[in-house]
Protein backbone atom coordinates (compact mmCIF):
# COMPACT_ATOMS: atom_id res chain seq x y z
CA UNK A 1 0.00 0.00 0.00
CA UNK A 2 1.32 3.18 -0.84
CA UNK A 3 1.06 5.78 1.77
CA UNK A 4 0.82 9.76 1.18
CA UNK A 5 3.95 11.30 2.67
CA UNK A 6 4.35 14.22 1.29
CA UNK A 7 1.89 17.33 0.39
CA UNK A 8 3.11 20.68 -1.84
CA UNK A 9 0.97 23.84 -2.66
CA UNK A 10 2.40 25.99 -4.93
CA UNK A 11 0.89 28.81 -6.83
CA UNK A 12 0.41 28.83 -10.83
CA UNK A 13 -0.98 30.56 -13.34
CA UNK A 14 -4.02 29.74 -15.53
CA UNK A 15 -4.86 30.41 -19.12
CA UNK A 16 -6.17 33.46 -18.17
CA UNK A 17 -3.16 34.68 -16.45
CA UNK A 18 -4.94 34.23 -13.29
CA UNK A 19 -3.23 32.70 -10.23
CA UNK A 20 -4.54 29.17 -9.27
CA UNK A 21 -4.32 25.93 -6.54
CA UNK A 22 -0.97 23.38 -7.83
CA UNK A 23 -1.13 20.47 -5.34
CA UNK A 24 1.81 18.13 -5.28
CA UNK A 25 1.88 14.82 -3.92
CA UNK A 26 4.63 12.22 -2.93
CA UNK A 27 3.68 8.66 -1.85
CA UNK A 28 6.08 5.95 -0.08
CA UNK A 29 5.70 4.05 -3.20
CA UNK A 30 7.86 6.76 -4.82
CA UNK A 31 5.36 7.98 -6.93
CA UNK A 32 4.90 11.56 -7.17
CA UNK A 33 1.48 13.59 -9.24
CA UNK A 34 -0.30 16.68 -9.16
CA UNK A 35 -3.54 18.20 -10.07
CA UNK A 36 -4.14 21.79 -10.64
CA UNK A 37 -7.25 23.30 -10.27
CA UNK A 38 -9.17 25.16 -13.19
CA UNK A 39 -11.62 28.18 -12.89
CA UNK A 40 -14.90 28.65 -14.55
CA UNK A 41 -16.15 32.73 -15.76
CA UNK A 42 -19.74 31.41 -16.25
CA UNK A 43 -20.63 29.81 -13.27
CA UNK A 44 -23.42 28.04 -11.78
CA UNK A 45 -24.49 29.89 -8.49
CA UNK A 46 -24.32 26.55 -6.65
CA UNK A 47 -21.10 25.13 -7.49
CA UNK A 48 -18.04 24.60 -5.13
CA UNK A 49 -16.73 28.04 -4.48
CA UNK A 50 -13.08 29.06 -4.92
CA UNK A 51 -10.95 30.80 -1.88
CA UNK A 52 -9.48 33.91 -3.25
CA UNK A 53 -7.65 36.46 -1.35
CA UNK A 54 -9.59 39.53 -2.68
CA UNK A 55 -7.84 43.49 -2.15
CA UNK A 56 -6.04 44.47 -4.71
CA UNK A 57 -3.38 41.88 -5.92
CA UNK A 58 -4.12 40.20 -9.40
CA UNK A 59 -7.49 41.41 -9.59
CA UNK A 60 -8.09 39.97 -6.33
CA UNK A 61 -7.85 36.83 -7.92
CA UNK A 62 -4.64 35.14 -5.63
CA UNK A 63 -4.88 32.24 -3.93
CA UNK A 64 -2.46 32.54 -1.19
CA UNK A 65 -5.98 31.31 1.46
CA UNK A 66 -5.55 28.80 -0.39
CA UNK A 67 -2.67 27.61 -0.08
CA UNK A 68 -2.46 28.38 3.59
CA UNK A 69 -5.32 25.85 4.10
CA UNK A 70 -3.52 23.12 2.22
CA UNK A 71 -0.64 23.59 4.16
CA UNK A 72 -1.72 24.25 7.92
CA UNK A 73 -5.05 21.66 7.39
CA UNK A 74 -4.98 19.48 4.64
CA UNK A 75 -1.86 18.43 4.80
CA UNK A 76 -1.59 17.24 8.32
CA UNK A 77 -4.65 15.47 7.67
CA UNK A 78 -3.50 12.99 4.91
CA UNK A 79 -0.51 12.18 5.59
CA UNK A 80 0.04 8.53 6.03
CA UNK A 81 -3.79 8.26 4.34
CA UNK A 82 -2.96 4.92 1.84
CA UNK A 83 -3.06 7.08 -1.67
CA UNK A 84 -5.88 4.90 -3.44
CA UNK A 85 -8.43 5.44 -0.59
CA UNK A 86 -10.11 8.48 -3.00
CA UNK A 87 -13.63 8.01 -0.76
CA UNK A 88 -11.64 8.39 2.33
CA UNK A 89 -9.25 11.42 1.26
CA UNK A 90 -12.11 13.14 0.10
CA UNK A 91 -14.68 12.60 2.83
CA UNK A 92 -11.89 13.99 4.83
CA UNK A 93 -11.63 16.84 2.52
CA UNK A 94 -15.29 17.51 3.13
CA UNK A 95 -15.23 17.22 6.38
CA UNK A 96 -12.43 19.56 7.14
CA UNK A 97 -13.99 22.42 4.97
CA UNK A 98 -16.97 21.70 6.74
CA UNK A 99 -19.55 23.81 4.76
CA UNK A 100 -21.61 23.05 2.15
CA UNK A 101 -20.27 24.28 -1.43
CA UNK A 102 -16.01 24.40 -0.19
CA UNK A 103 -16.66 28.06 0.56
CA UNK A 104 -13.62 27.48 3.87
CA UNK A 105 -11.24 25.56 2.33
CA UNK A 106 -11.78 26.45 -1.78
CA UNK A 107 -13.06 24.16 -4.46
CA UNK A 108 -9.95 25.04 -5.82
CA UNK A 109 -7.97 23.72 -2.61
CA UNK A 110 -9.83 20.79 -2.67
CA UNK A 111 -9.93 19.68 -5.91
CA UNK A 112 -6.10 20.20 -7.07
CA UNK A 113 -5.98 17.91 -3.60
CA UNK A 114 -8.21 15.77 -4.27
CA UNK A 115 -6.66 14.89 -8.30
CA UNK A 116 -2.98 15.23 -7.13
CA UNK A 117 -4.33 11.87 -5.01
CA UNK A 118 -5.64 10.40 -7.58
CA UNK A 119 -3.15 10.48 -10.57
CA UNK A 120 -0.50 9.64 -7.51
CA UNK A 121 -2.75 6.28 -6.82
CA UNK A 122 -2.53 5.56 -10.78
CA UNK A 123 1.00 6.74 -10.43
CA UNK A 124 1.17 4.08 -7.45
CA UNK A 125 0.04 1.51 -9.62
CA UNK A 126 2.13 2.44 -12.67
CA UNK A 127 -0.92 2.75 -14.89
CA UNK A 128 -1.75 5.57 -16.83
CA UNK A 129 -4.86 7.37 -15.36
CA UNK A 130 -7.51 6.16 -17.74
CA UNK A 131 -6.62 2.87 -17.25
CA UNK A 132 -6.97 2.68 -13.41
CA UNK A 133 -10.07 4.55 -13.17
CA UNK A 134 -11.49 1.49 -15.66
CA UNK A 135 -10.44 -1.48 -14.17
CA UNK A 136 -11.28 -4.20 -15.46
CA UNK A 137 -14.47 -2.16 -17.54
CA UNK A 138 -13.68 -1.75 -21.31
CA UNK A 139 -14.26 1.88 -21.95
CA UNK A 140 -14.68 3.75 -24.93
CA UNK A 141 -12.60 7.24 -26.31
CA UNK A 142 -14.56 10.12 -25.97
CA UNK A 143 -16.26 12.10 -29.02
CA UNK A 144 -15.34 15.99 -28.72
CA UNK A 145 -17.57 18.90 -28.57
CA UNK A 146 -14.75 21.62 -30.29
CA UNK A 147 -15.48 25.36 -29.74
CA UNK A 148 -15.25 27.45 -33.48
CA UNK A 149 -16.41 30.60 -31.95
CA UNK A 150 -16.55 31.90 -28.24
CA UNK A 151 -19.41 34.56 -26.63
CA UNK A 152 -20.59 35.35 -23.60
CA UNK A 153 -18.55 35.97 -20.73
CA UNK A 154 -15.73 34.06 -22.64
CA UNK A 155 -15.62 37.10 -25.28
CA UNK A 156 -16.67 39.96 -23.36
CA UNK A 157 -20.30 39.69 -24.01
CA UNK A 158 -19.77 40.24 -28.18
CA UNK A 159 -22.61 37.90 -29.05
CA UNK A 160 -24.99 36.38 -25.86
CA UNK A 161 -24.66 32.81 -26.85
CA UNK A 162 -21.04 31.55 -25.02
CA UNK A 163 -19.86 28.40 -27.09
CA UNK A 164 -20.88 27.73 -30.90
CA UNK A 165 -19.40 24.56 -30.79
CA UNK A 166 -18.81 21.63 -33.50
CA UNK A 167 -19.00 17.59 -32.91
CA UNK A 168 -17.85 15.55 -35.95
CA UNK A 169 -20.93 12.96 -35.61
CA UNK A 170 -19.07 11.43 -39.37
CA UNK A 171 -16.04 10.45 -37.85
CA UNK A 172 -14.93 6.99 -37.00
CA UNK A 173 -11.62 7.94 -34.83
CA UNK A 174 -11.07 10.54 -32.70
CA UNK A 175 -7.88 11.63 -35.18
CA UNK A 176 -10.29 11.85 -37.44
CA UNK A 177 -13.21 14.38 -35.24
CA UNK A 178 -9.97 16.52 -34.53
CA UNK A 179 -8.97 16.34 -38.32
CA UNK A 180 -12.59 17.34 -39.52
CA UNK A 181 -12.57 20.16 -36.46
CA UNK A 182 -8.87 21.44 -37.79
CA UNK A 183 -10.78 22.09 -41.27
CA UNK A 184 -13.29 24.09 -40.19
CA UNK A 185 -11.74 25.93 -37.38
CA UNK A 186 -9.78 27.18 -40.33
CA UNK A 187 -12.30 27.56 -42.37
CA UNK A 188 -14.42 29.52 -39.75
CA UNK A 189 -11.36 31.80 -39.58
CA UNK A 190 -10.74 32.62 -43.31
CA UNK A 191 -14.61 33.43 -43.35
CA UNK A 192 -14.69 35.45 -41.11
CA UNK A 193 -11.88 37.65 -41.84
CA UNK A 194 -13.36 37.82 -45.22
CA UNK A 195 -16.53 39.68 -43.64
CA UNK A 196 -14.30 41.61 -40.89
CA UNK A 197 -16.00 40.29 -38.76
CA UNK A 198 -12.42 38.39 -36.98
CA UNK A 199 -11.29 39.94 -33.94
CA UNK A 200 -8.73 37.57 -32.17
CA UNK A 201 -9.44 34.69 -30.32
CA UNK A 202 -11.69 34.40 -26.99
CA UNK A 203 -10.78 32.63 -23.31
CA UNK A 204 -11.11 29.43 -25.03
CA UNK A 205 -9.20 29.74 -28.34
CA UNK A 206 -12.65 30.30 -30.64
CA UNK A 207 -12.49 33.24 -32.68
CA UNK A 208 -13.71 36.28 -31.09
CA UNK A 209 -17.06 37.44 -33.40
CA UNK A 210 -17.85 40.15 -34.75
CA UNK A 211 -21.16 39.74 -35.32
CA UNK A 212 -24.34 41.40 -36.23
CA UNK A 213 -26.93 38.90 -34.18
CA UNK A 214 -26.60 36.00 -32.44
CA UNK A 215 -28.03 33.97 -35.74
CA UNK A 216 -26.04 35.04 -37.96
CA UNK A 217 -23.09 33.14 -35.37
CA UNK A 218 -25.27 30.15 -36.86
CA UNK A 219 -25.29 31.45 -40.28
CA UNK A 220 -21.34 31.56 -40.37
CA UNK A 221 -20.82 28.36 -39.03
CA UNK A 222 -23.32 26.16 -41.53
CA UNK A 223 -20.98 28.22 -44.43
CA UNK A 224 -17.99 27.20 -42.41
CA UNK A 225 -18.80 23.51 -42.18
CA UNK A 226 -19.51 23.82 -45.87
CA UNK A 227 -16.83 25.51 -46.50
CA UNK A 228 -14.28 22.56 -45.21
CA UNK A 229 -15.94 20.81 -47.49
CA UNK A 230 -18.52 18.61 -45.19
CA UNK A 231 -22.22 18.19 -44.97
CA UNK A 232 -24.07 20.20 -42.05
CA UNK A 233 -25.88 17.53 -39.71
CA UNK A 234 -24.44 14.22 -41.75
CA UNK A 235 -20.90 14.61 -41.27
CA UNK A 236 -20.44 17.61 -38.91
CA UNK A 237 -23.20 19.15 -36.50
CA UNK A 238 -23.80 22.07 -34.03
CA UNK A 239 -23.70 22.12 -30.43
CA UNK A 240 -24.33 25.01 -28.52
CA UNK A 241 -23.73 26.28 -25.00
CA UNK A 242 -26.25 29.47 -24.00
CA UNK A 243 -25.29 29.31 -21.07
CA UNK A 244 -28.46 31.27 -20.35
CA UNK A 245 -28.20 32.05 -16.90
CA UNK A 246 -26.04 34.88 -18.21
CA UNK A 247 -28.48 36.58 -19.56
CA UNK A 248 -31.57 35.09 -17.98
CA UNK A 249 -33.06 35.67 -14.81
CA UNK A 250 -36.86 35.19 -13.07
CA UNK A 251 -38.27 34.01 -16.85
CA UNK A 252 -36.93 36.68 -18.46
CA UNK A 253 -33.83 36.47 -20.99
CA UNK A 254 -31.92 39.53 -22.76
CA UNK A 255 -30.21 39.11 -25.84
CA UNK A 256 -28.71 42.24 -25.98
CA UNK A 257 -27.08 41.91 -29.14
CA UNK A 258 -30.65 41.14 -30.95
CA UNK A 259 -31.70 44.23 -28.49
CA UNK A 260 -34.67 41.88 -27.30
CA UNK A 261 -36.27 41.15 -24.31
CA UNK A 262 -38.61 37.46 -24.26
CA UNK A 263 -40.56 35.77 -21.42
CA UNK A 264 -39.31 31.91 -20.95
CA UNK A 265 -41.79 30.99 -23.73
CA UNK A 266 -41.13 33.06 -26.37
CA UNK A 267 -37.00 32.68 -26.10
CA UNK A 268 -37.76 28.65 -26.07
CA UNK A 269 -39.68 29.63 -29.34
CA UNK A 270 -36.42 30.90 -30.32
CA UNK A 271 -34.66 28.05 -29.58
CA UNK A 272 -37.12 25.57 -30.98
CA UNK A 273 -37.18 27.48 -34.23
CA UNK A 274 -33.47 27.49 -34.32
CA UNK A 275 -32.94 23.63 -33.60
CA UNK A 276 -35.81 23.52 -36.50
CA UNK A 277 -33.24 25.65 -38.86
CA UNK A 278 -30.21 24.27 -38.44
CA UNK A 279 -28.47 20.90 -37.82
CA UNK A 280 -28.08 21.26 -33.83
CA UNK A 281 -27.61 17.76 -31.87
CA UNK A 282 -26.32 19.05 -28.37
CA UNK A 283 -27.75 22.18 -26.64
CA UNK A 284 -26.73 23.35 -22.81
CA UNK A 285 -27.82 25.57 -20.56
CA UNK A 286 -30.65 26.52 -23.00
CA UNK A 287 -32.83 28.17 -19.84
CA UNK A 288 -31.27 29.77 -16.89
CA UNK A 289 -30.80 27.87 -13.53
CA UNK A 290 -33.78 29.21 -11.85
CA UNK A 291 -35.97 28.34 -14.54
CA UNK A 292 -36.41 25.18 -13.98
CA UNK A 293 -40.37 24.98 -15.75
CA UNK A 294 -38.68 26.07 -18.59
CA UNK A 295 -36.06 23.58 -18.82
CA UNK A 296 -38.72 20.85 -18.37
CA UNK A 297 -40.88 22.22 -21.08
CA UNK A 298 -37.80 22.72 -23.29
CA UNK A 299 -37.20 18.90 -22.18
CA UNK A 300 -40.62 17.94 -23.64
CA UNK A 301 -40.50 19.87 -26.66
CA UNK A 302 -37.34 18.91 -28.04
CA UNK A 303 -35.51 16.14 -26.10
CA UNK A 304 -36.28 12.55 -28.23
CA UNK A 305 -34.18 14.46 -30.79
CA UNK A 306 -31.66 16.83 -29.08
CA UNK A 307 -28.92 16.39 -26.41
CA UNK A 308 -30.08 18.83 -23.58
CA UNK A 309 -27.48 19.73 -21.46
CA UNK A 310 -27.54 20.73 -17.46
CA UNK A 311 -24.18 22.74 -16.46
CA UNK A 312 -25.09 25.78 -14.12
CA UNK A 313 -28.45 24.07 -13.61
CA UNK A 314 -26.86 20.47 -12.12
CA UNK A 315 -23.45 21.67 -11.31
CA UNK A 316 -21.81 18.06 -11.31
CA UNK A 317 -23.97 17.11 -8.14
CA UNK A 318 -25.72 13.63 -7.91
CA UNK A 319 -28.23 15.20 -6.31
CA UNK A 320 -29.36 17.58 -8.64
CA UNK A 321 -28.73 14.89 -11.38
CA UNK A 322 -31.55 12.70 -9.39
CA UNK A 323 -33.98 15.43 -9.19
CA UNK A 324 -33.72 16.88 -12.86
CA UNK A 325 -34.25 13.33 -14.12
CA UNK A 326 -37.59 12.79 -11.48
CA UNK A 327 -39.32 16.10 -13.34
CA UNK A 328 -37.93 15.55 -16.85
CA UNK A 329 -35.66 18.21 -17.03
CA UNK A 330 -32.52 17.63 -19.62
CA UNK A 331 -31.11 13.96 -20.67
CA UNK A 332 -27.54 14.93 -20.01
CA UNK A 333 -24.95 16.52 -17.43
CA UNK A 334 -21.90 18.07 -18.08
CA UNK A 335 -19.22 16.66 -15.55
CA UNK A 336 -16.96 19.65 -14.22
CA UNK A 337 -14.24 18.28 -11.51
CA UNK A 338 -14.03 21.85 -9.55
CA UNK A 339 -17.91 22.49 -9.78
CA UNK A 340 -18.11 19.28 -7.21
CA UNK A 341 -14.70 20.37 -5.60
CA UNK A 342 -13.65 16.56 -5.03
CA UNK A 343 -13.24 13.21 -7.38
CA UNK A 344 -15.83 11.05 -5.85
CA UNK A 345 -18.12 13.48 -5.63
CA UNK A 346 -17.57 14.09 -9.47
CA UNK A 347 -18.00 10.70 -10.16
CA UNK A 348 -21.09 10.18 -8.10
CA UNK A 349 -22.70 12.66 -10.15
CA UNK A 350 -22.05 10.75 -13.77
CA UNK A 351 -22.78 7.61 -12.12
CA UNK A 352 -26.09 9.18 -11.04
CA UNK A 353 -26.04 10.09 -14.65
CA UNK A 354 -25.61 6.92 -16.04
CA UNK A 355 -27.90 5.45 -14.00
CA UNK A 356 -30.62 6.96 -15.02
CA UNK A 357 -29.55 7.04 -18.83
CA UNK A 358 -28.79 10.77 -19.01
CA UNK A 359 -25.80 10.99 -21.71
CA UNK A 360 -22.30 12.22 -19.66
CA UNK A 361 -20.02 15.12 -20.95
CA UNK A 362 -16.52 15.92 -18.62
CA UNK A 363 -15.85 19.18 -19.45
CA UNK A 364 -12.75 21.69 -19.08
CA UNK A 365 -13.45 25.25 -17.82
CA UNK A 366 -12.36 28.23 -19.36
CA UNK A 367 -9.42 28.96 -17.64
CA UNK A 368 -7.18 25.83 -18.09
CA UNK A 369 -3.97 24.86 -17.45
CA UNK A 370 -1.77 21.94 -19.07
CA UNK A 371 -3.31 19.13 -16.79
CA UNK A 372 -4.82 16.86 -18.73
CA UNK A 373 -6.74 15.12 -16.23
CA UNK A 374 -10.04 15.47 -17.41
CA UNK A 375 -9.51 13.18 -20.78
CA UNK A 376 -8.20 10.11 -18.61
CA UNK A 377 -11.49 10.64 -16.74
CA UNK A 378 -13.56 10.86 -19.26
CA UNK A 379 -12.24 8.00 -21.20
CA UNK A 380 -11.43 6.50 -17.63
CA UNK A 381 -15.15 6.47 -16.34
CA UNK A 382 -16.16 6.18 -20.18
CA UNK A 383 -18.22 9.29 -20.37
CA UNK A 384 -18.72 9.35 -23.78
CA UNK A 385 -18.03 12.92 -24.17
CA UNK A 386 -15.59 15.59 -24.00
CA UNK A 387 -15.50 19.13 -23.97
CA UNK A 388 -11.99 21.38 -23.56
CA UNK A 389 -13.13 24.35 -25.76
CA UNK A 390 -11.41 25.25 -28.78
CA UNK A 391 -8.76 24.31 -31.33
CA UNK A 392 -6.11 26.47 -30.67
CA UNK A 393 -3.79 27.33 -27.34
CA UNK A 394 -1.85 25.19 -25.69
CA UNK A 395 -4.37 24.26 -22.44
CA UNK A 396 -7.12 23.12 -24.82
CA UNK A 397 -4.22 21.57 -27.50
CA UNK A 398 -2.68 19.47 -24.38
CA UNK A 399 -6.15 17.82 -24.15
CA UNK A 400 -6.72 17.08 -27.54
CA UNK A 401 -3.26 15.65 -28.01
CA UNK A 402 -3.59 13.43 -25.00
CA UNK A 403 -6.63 11.81 -26.21
CA UNK A 404 -5.00 11.15 -29.51
CA UNK A 405 -2.11 9.30 -27.72
CA UNK A 406 -5.01 7.34 -25.78
CA UNK A 407 -6.55 6.52 -29.15
CA UNK A 408 -2.69 5.66 -30.46
CA UNK A 409 -2.11 3.06 -27.57
CA UNK A 410 -4.24 0.59 -28.95
CA UNK A 411 -5.56 0.16 -25.16
CA UNK A 412 -8.95 1.78 -25.12
CA UNK A 413 -10.90 -1.51 -25.59
CA UNK A 414 -14.35 0.18 -26.22
CA UNK A 415 -12.92 2.01 -29.75
CA UNK A 416 -14.41 5.15 -30.77
CA UNK A 417 -18.26 5.28 -30.21
CA UNK A 418 -18.84 8.42 -31.66
CA UNK A 419 -21.86 9.97 -32.02
CA UNK A 420 -23.86 6.80 -30.23
CA UNK A 421 -22.86 8.35 -26.86
CA UNK A 422 -24.89 11.32 -27.79
CA UNK A 423 -28.60 11.61 -26.27
CA UNK A 424 -31.34 12.42 -28.66
CA UNK A 425 -31.80 11.03 -32.23
CA UNK A 426 -30.87 13.49 -34.31
C1 LIG B 1 -19.13 26.18 -19.66
C2 LIG B 1 -17.65 26.40 -19.49
C3 LIG B 1 -16.85 25.89 -20.64
P1 LIG B 1 -16.88 28.22 -17.79
O1 LIG B 1 -19.96 27.06 -19.40
O2 LIG B 1 -19.53 25.08 -20.01
O3 LIG B 1 -17.26 26.45 -21.87
O4 LIG B 1 -17.37 27.76 -19.24
O5 LIG B 1 -15.72 27.40 -17.42
O6 LIG B 1 -16.58 29.68 -17.91
O7 LIG B 1 -18.04 27.97 -16.87
MG1 LIG C 1 -21.71 25.63 -19.85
Amino acid sequence: MARIEKVIARRVWDSRGRPTVEVEIGTSSGAWARGIAPAGASRGSAEAIDLRDGGGRFGGMDIQQALRGIREEITPRLLGFDVSDQEGIDAALIELDGSPNKARLGGNATIATSLAALQAAAASHQMPLWRYLAGDTSVCLPIPQIQIFGGGAHAGRRVDIQDFMVIATGAKSFQQALEMTAEVYAAAGKLMGSRSGLMGVADEGGWWPNFSSNEEALDVLVQAIEAAGYAPGKEIAIALDIAASEFGREGSYRLALDDRTMGSQSWTEVLLGWLDKYPIVSIEDPLAEDDEAGLIEFTRSAGKNVQIVGDDYLVTNAARVEHAADVGACNAVLIKPNQAGTVTETRAALLAAQARGFATIVSARSGETEDTAIVHLATGWNAGQLKVGSFARSERMAKWNEAIRLEDSGLVSGGFIGRAALAGSR
